[in-house]
């Protein structure tokens, strides 16, 4: 029987990278994001290509509402899921701590920090009376540093690094697994929306590097699931090799 893993942030990025390779692995696979439009088209293509089940949700992760009511619902044959891939998230501006705006601050708390708790809470609930399941969470090397202008969603990030190590403690009973995956730049469609769509600021984050893609985060987030049950990758920094950290970069 295929395992099932739900993927929040699917319709872009690492999210539709992961759903991919899952799917290409044999899993039955839950899509969910806001852009309904192209859940449906990924779901579709997933589903021919790989002969799997997909489900795809809309929903927005800021909703408690919304969240609760997608999971709670979910059919039965879809409720037991092994692998949550928690990484639907955002950068939203790049401005000084004085000048940022506040509503791209509530964008970044609501989706990263409160909606991602969200999710992950109510998928643990489905996973804890099955005794076993693999939260997998993004964080980002701004979880592990903090870097000009980056205020808000560094301060997020690190609370991502919080949870899952908070989770981990609290699912231990439960044999859950919670791995956290902190990526350094990667070309998705994350600067463009974190810089609003300027497509010229967007482009220079990766001027000079071969960045990560989307499928390099997506195959290492699969080799974590492949362990053995009594081994888990905790905590997981992954960049392009020209990247050492936040601050150092080999750019040609
Ligand atoms: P993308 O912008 O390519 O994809 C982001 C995904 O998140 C989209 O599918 C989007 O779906 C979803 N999303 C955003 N807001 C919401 C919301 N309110 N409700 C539901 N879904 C939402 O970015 P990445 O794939 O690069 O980023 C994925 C994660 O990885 C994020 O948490 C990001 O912070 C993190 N990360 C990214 C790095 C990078 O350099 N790219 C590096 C380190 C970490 P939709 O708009 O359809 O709702
Ligand atoms: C995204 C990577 O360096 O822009 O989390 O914070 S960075």
């Amino acid at each position: 029987m295929n395992k099932t893993v739900f993927i929040t942030g699917a319709t872009a990025g690492f999210g539709e990278a992961c759903a991919k390779k899952f799917a290409a692995n044999h899993y039955n696979v839950i899509i969910t994001g806001r852009r309904k439009e192209r859940l449906e088209q990924l779901a579709e293509s997933l589903a021919t290509a790989h002969a799997v089940e997909v489900l795809p949700l809309t929903f927005d992760v800021r909703d408690r509402g919304q969240v609760a009511a997608s999971i709670s619902t979910l059919p039965d044959a879809w409720k037991r899921i092994d692998v949550l891939i928690n990484n639907a998230g955002l950068a939203a501006g790049k401005d000084d701590f004085d000048k940022a705006s506040l509503d791209d601050w509530d964008t970044m708390v609501d989706t990263n920090l409160k909606g991602f708790a969200y999710v992950a809470q109510a998928i643990s609930r489905l996973m804890i009376p099955h005794k076993r399941g693999h939260i997998i969470n993004l964080g980002s090397v701004a979880a592990k540093q903090v870097y000009s202008q980056g205020n808000m969603y560094c301060a997020t990030k690190h609370a991502v690094d919080a949870l899952s190590r908070a989770m981990r403690i609290d699912l231990l009973p439960h044999h859950i697994k919670v791995t956290a995956i902190h990526p350094g730049a990667a070309d998705t469609e994350f600067s463009m929306v974190r810089f609003k769509g300027n497509r010229i600021v967007a482009d220079k984050v990766y001027d000079g590097l071969i960045p990560l893609v989307a499928a390099d985060v997506a195959e290492t987030i699969f080799y974590c699931t492949t362990l053995p049950d009594h081994v888990c990758i905790n905590d997981l920094v992954i960049s392009c090799t020209q990247q050492a950290d936040c601050f150092y970069y080999d750019r040609e």
